[in-house]
């Protein structure tokens, strides 16, 4: 039980008073049938960093919502409860995110991944990220045996990975719906073995995982698009090709249906913010034009789950905040958060 949980102190349409949690919630992990995992990493974001600070962000700006949801009445009465922010992983995050910016400017002054001169750094990063995943995988499974559901708030794109890992233990055959301007199917990005660039590849590698749908995808290199073409279980819903369709009429309700038909009946939700227009994520570290526009993406989420398919986990990455307590890209982050959070009860309702 967090301190300052405190259910009859959470009013709905009061001031909510920050506790710790996401959105102030009244409920502590054990009585939870969602637990969010705050994950603050960003060691590998390879253009801008502030991944890392993307965990606090949302939890900050999570407590000024308003909690009316017009698919889902009481909303605020999702059980959804919040691990406390590692200070240990912080702290590590700072220590390796120095190691791999020296690689980085190794890199970009015109130096190979496999000098000499990186060879051993490049190994400290790898082996962090490592453990990382590991961490990530024993605190998954350990919630996922506890029948309770687990949504990542990241951190960079990388850390969902030991919540892929956990899930791939628990079924059979799951797909993951993929929102994000970048494919990342990297066979590692930069030497590094678990980049934000490289998820999906990593992922990949779980037989379990059965389909890959992705969506809004604008920013992709060579081998990405020639990996897509070799493994049938990847299916690209790239940005252009979805707004060519809506300047030609075709309904987005339309190339919602068509997305959802290509997923099996248990999916898990990777969303990257940068999926949607920079205009909602101007700090996110690798902001790409063109995406979806939030209601797009919320509006795809909502047809999800009322095709009755099972939402088996999620994760949220890459929202950084701005400098100088601009609150933007958290409170954009704190609302799909929530939307989230509160998606598999949607089905109840509608
Ligand atoms: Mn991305």
């Amino acid at each position: 039980m967090h301190i300052g949980i405190n259910q009859a102190s959470f009013n709905p349409n009061g001031i909510t008073i920050p506790n710790g949690c996401f959105f102030g919630f009244p409920y502590g992990v054990e009585e939870a049938a969602i637990v969010l995992l705050p994950v603050a990493w960003d060691v590998t974001t390879s253009y801008r960093e502030g991944a890392a600070n993307g965990p606090q962000a949302i939890l900050d700006a999570s407590v000024q919502l308003d909690w009316y949801d017009f698919d889902l009445p009481q909303a605020w009465q999702t059980k959804c409860g919040t691990i406390p922010m590692n200070s240990d992983i912080q702290e590590q995050n700072r220590a390796i995110r120095a190691i791999a910016k020296l690689i980085i400017e190794h890199l970009e002054s015109g130096g190979k991944v496999d000098d000499h001169a990186i060879a051993k750094q490049l190994a400290t990063v790898n082996q962090a990220s490592a453990t990382l995943n590991h961490w990530v995988y024993t605190q998954s499974l350990e919630l996922l045996e506890q029948g309770k559901l687990v949504g990542i708030v990241g951190g960079d794109h990388s850390v969902p990975l030991g919540l892929m890992q956990a899930l791939a233990q628990k079924y059979e055959d799951y797909g993951i719906l993929h929102i994000d301007a970048h494919a990342d199917l990297r066979q590692a990005y930069e030497g590094f073995t678990y980049s934000h660039a490289s998820i999906m590849h990593n992922a990949l590698k779980l037989p379990q995982i059965s389909r890959l749908v992705q969506v809004g995808i604008r920013d992709v290199c060579e081998a990405e698009m020639a990996m897509v073409k070799s493994d049938e279980r990847i299916v690209m819903f790239d940005d252009w090709q979805l707004k060519a369709n809506t300047y030609q009429g075709i309904p987005w309700a339309t190339q919602c249906d068509k997305i959802i038909s290509n997923l099996p009946d248990k999916v898990y939700i990777s969303f990257d913010i940068d999926g949607l227009n920079p205009s909602y994520c101007p700090n996110t570290g690798t902001p790409v034009p063109g995406g979806l526009e939030f209601n797009e993406a919320i509006y795809l989420l909502r047809s999800l789950v009322q095709t009755g398919k099972r939402i088996i986990g999620f994760d949220l990455c890459e929202v950084a905040p701005g400098e100088l307590g601009d609150e933007w890209d958290g409170n954009v982050g704190a609302r799909v958060l929530y939307k989230l959070a509160c998606l598999q009860r949607f089905q109840v309702s509608l």
